[in-house]
């Protein structure tokens, strides 16, 4: 609701800080224009190289079907941590290149072939993308080339920049963690082996660091440092542990929201149908409710979970009520949010080694603001 909305309530934090909803408005509308430009430069080179018209074709529908239609908080969050580290109106160049960073982290690939893995029906109120007729496992391919045209747009807008192998090196190693992440999601969650003395909050923890909080959540920060030319070591501490300090418990939280909302949201709320249930996958749902569940509540679990069956997904989404999930969950959002706003408050202010930038906790602060109390 309106009313509890961080943003209405942020009067206490300097104007820079927090966005009024028609600049959010403004800068997402700038955001998603920019898409456009991006999409006609990788199409244009695609057809330049001579590729069949039927592949432009596919190419085009790849682009159109799974880039521009997320929440796009990863994406805004580069442009926008660059006008805070900025501390200025950013340049039309540098809002494009700004822009080209945030859409490389939009570009998304993972989703493509995470539903694939998942089994899922539904993203962004679609069919997933592997579901589209005549697609199937070609998503795969798709997936691939989703992320690979990053690297084609760092290397037309970089190429010549003093950071550019910095920027590879991130969108690289952030790609290579994400899928050891997806790696153990997967193979602690086997189709045919339900076995839920296997599944603990901290084995959770390592999972969604992974899998979610490094791409998520400090990939966007981390790339407008890199731009921005945040140096590398400041008296031991480096203003990138400083990030990653406060985005990897972000994006835990994030994924937390996340299966949460696959068993409490609605599809037309979430754009997804949940299916951690059926997939047996070791969900902070599954895990907190496991904690505290009695002998009994446990054997209908092990009895219901992970099984491709819809009356006992609801035996163990019964269960999830008894046990008080949703209070559970609003208390753990309380705090998770308090302690993140404790650590962003300490967050100190280190200069770009050119002098043109300086990190601020502002910019930690409106991504904060951009995830918590999300409904979808
Ligand atoms: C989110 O998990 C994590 C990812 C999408 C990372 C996938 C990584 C790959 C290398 C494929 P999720 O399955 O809970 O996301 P969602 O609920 O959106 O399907
Ligand atoms: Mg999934
Ligand atoms: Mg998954
Ligand atoms: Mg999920």
């Amino acid at each position: 609701p309106a009313a509890l909305s961080p943003t209405a309530q942020a009067s206490s934090h300097s104007p820079q800080d927090i966005k009024t909803k028609a600049q959010q408005q403004t800068s997402r509308q700038r955001f998603v224009d920019t898409w456009t430009i991006i999409r006609n430069e990788l199409l244009d080179a695609f057809k330049a190289q001579g590729v069949p018209p039927e592949a432009v074709e596919w190419y085009k529908s790849s682009l159109d079907y799974n880039v521009p239609g997320g929440k796009l908080n990863r994406g805004l969050s580069v442009v926008d941590s660059v006008e805070i580290f900025k501390g200025r109106p950013l340049t039309d160049d540098e809002y494009l290149k700004a822009a080209i960073l945030g859409w490389g982290v939009e570009l998304a690939y993972f989703l493509v072939t995470d539903d694939l893995m998942d089994g899922s029906i539904t993203r962004r109120g679609q069919p997933c993308w592997y579901r589209v007729p005549k697609v199937g496992n070609i998503a795969v391919n798709d997936g691939g080339m989703l992320k690979s045209c990053i690297f084609v747009l760092v290397k037309n807008h970089f190429k010549r920049e003093p950071y550019y192998v910095d920027l590879l090196e991130l969108y690289q190693d952030m790609a290579y963690i994400t899928e050891t992440g997806q790696l153990v999601d997967l193979i602690t969650a086997p189709e045919d082996n339900v076995d839920l003395s296997k599944f603990s909050l901290n084995h959770y923890k390592t999972i969604v660091t992974f899998k979610t909080a490094f791409y998520s959540f400090y990939l966007p920060v981390a790339l407008a440092m890199t731009m921005c030319r945040m140096p590398v070591r400041v008296e031991q501490t480096t203003p990138y542990q400083i990030a990653l300090d406060i985005l990897i418990p972000l994006g835990e939280y994030f994924q937390i929201q996340d299966d949460f909302l696959d068993f409490a949201g609605t599809p037309e709320q979430i754009g997804k149908i949940g299916t951690d249930i059926v997939d047996n996958k070791c969900s902070w749902c599954v895990n907190t409710t496991l904690a505290v569940a009695s002998p009994a509540q446990r054997a209908v679990l092990n009895a219901n979970y992970g099984r491709k069956d819809a009356a006992c997904e609801a035996r163990v989404k019964a269960v999830f009520e008894e046990v008080g999930l949703r209070e559970k969950y609003e208390a753990y959002e309380r705090e998770a949010y308090e302690q993140l706003s404790a650590m962003i408050d300490e967050v100190p202010e280190v200069e770009s080694v050119d002098g043109g930038a300086v990190l601020r906790k502002e910019a930690f602060r409106a991504f904060l603001e951009k995830v918590y109390k999300r409904s979808k």
